[in-house]
């Protein structure tokens, strides 16, 4: 049966190998090679007190623990736990957080990262500083021995693109007892492995590259401590936001062609921003992969590719409508991670929720539309920013 333990493979298997098959066992009934969907709410007993390990739907489903050790092993974690969207992983995270403590955060996070931390957990008397976690002197200095907890970081950062040394940051993080979590969405465990370089905890809205097909909502936690995995396989059970058996089998179906997709989201996101760069209506993108990011170099170190998402200053909300209601192939909407190209606004879209000084502050102007960049072949993506830029 599946169980949530990292992999039944060699240890020595490799990242595209996993995808395939990490946590995946031909199903012993029928030797079903892909996991079922075991669409079932609870399992029926053999006696009182015996059973085969399945008891009730929320607590155990196969289907949910195949995707589970899947994601544990592309993360290089001991444990992974599906919830029910992103924001409900990070609020998962946010539950081993007791009330007094403090957590320091990536300044430009997702927008309902923000509002979850902002709007929600403060009631619960949990404190958040935000800094620039691009600049590993200012995590430092945010620390607050020995309230600090958490370090939370998204890297790249949504949508500024901003890239943090998460390996400096692990041991900032460490020096003061806190546990370092990353938002990992952006990139995917196929273009950075945050626990390999110190992450306590990694996050992702399962949403985006790991599904990979625009067609379910979820979250996962990766976790590498002991206290932590229990808390978590608590916490997943007793608030009970889990993912259910069909969106955990489309993730599934979703890692299997992780380490296909991305390299072709690596090469069109960085032929996409070469060829902004160079264009005469945009003022400035953001992109990990060109030479004048702030933090080439550290992503060139720390990342496989520089993923498939970028950001484009175009100087005015006219300029940015002008490209938004032209573009034809691309797709405005929010999300991102699909194999099909969607573009946004982020002000007004995603980072709707963020505080009008606070967005002005981060840079996410009126005139800033993001792109994720999907896996079309790129003269056709190149052809329709062409033609939607013309009518700036
Ligand atoms: O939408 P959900 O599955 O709940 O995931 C939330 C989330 C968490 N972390 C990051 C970095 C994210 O980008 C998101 C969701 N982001 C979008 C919907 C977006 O368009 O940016």
């Amino acid at each position: 049966m599946y169980r949530n333990l990292p992999m039944h493979l060699s240890q020595d298997a490799r990242f595209g190998t996993l995808c395939i098959h990490a946590g995946q066992e031909p199903e012993p009934a029928t030797g079903a090679i892909i996991p079922p969907i075991f669409q079932t709410s609870t399992y029926v007993q053999d006696a009182l007190g015996r059973h085969k390990g399945f008891e009730y739907g929320r607590t155990q489903n196969p289907t949910r623990f195949a995707l589970e050790a899947n994601v544990a092993a592309l993360e290089v974690g001991r444990a992974g736990f599906a919830f029910a969207s992103g924001m409900a992983a990070i609020g998962a995270v946010a539950s081993l957080l007791q009330a007094g403590d403090h957590t320091v955060v990536t300044d430009n996070t997702y927008g309902g990262t923000y509002r979850l931390f902002e709007r929600v957990l403060r009631r619960y008397h949990l404190e958040f500083t935000y800094v620039d976690t691009s600049v590993p002197d200012e995590v430092e200095a945010a620390m607050r021995h020995p309230r600090t907890k958490l370090v939370f970081l998204e890297t790249p950062t949504n949508p500024m693109m901003q890239v943090a040394d998460i390996a400096r940051i692990a041991e900032i993080a460490h020096a003061h007892g806190a546990l370092l979590a990353v938002d990992n969405t952006f990139a995917s465990p196929y273009v950075q492995q945050p626990i390999r370089l110190g992450a306590d905890l990694v996050i992702h809205s399962t949403t985006k590259y790991l599904n990979g097909h625009s067609d379910g909502i979820g979250g996962v936690v990766v976790a590498t401590g002991e206290k932590e995995i229990e808390w978590l396989r608590f916490v997943q059970n007793a608030a009970g936001a889990i993912l259910g058996p069909f969106e955990s089998w489309l993730v599934l179906r979703g890692t299997k062609t992780l380490a296909l997709r991305m390299p072709q989201h690596n090469a069109n996101g960085l032929t996409l921003a070469q060829f902004l760069a160079s264009h005469r209506k945009v003022r400035k993108v953001f992109y990990p992969g060109l030479p004048d990011h702030p933090q080439h170099e550290l992503a060139r170190r720390q990342m496989r590719g520089f993923g498939g998402m970028l950001s484009v200053e175009l100087g005015s909300l006219e300029a940015a409508r002008a490209v938004l209601d032209h573009v034809r192939l691309m797709a405005l909407a929010e999300s991102l991670g699909g194999v099909e190209t969607l573009i946004c606004h982020p002000a007004t879209m995603t980072h709707a929720s963020v505080p009008d000084e606070r967005k002005r502050r981060l840079g996410i102007s009126d005139g800033l539309v993001r792109i994720s960049v999907g896996v079309e072949d790129i003269e056709d993506l190149t052809a329709d920013l062409e033609q939607a830029l013309a009518r700036v």
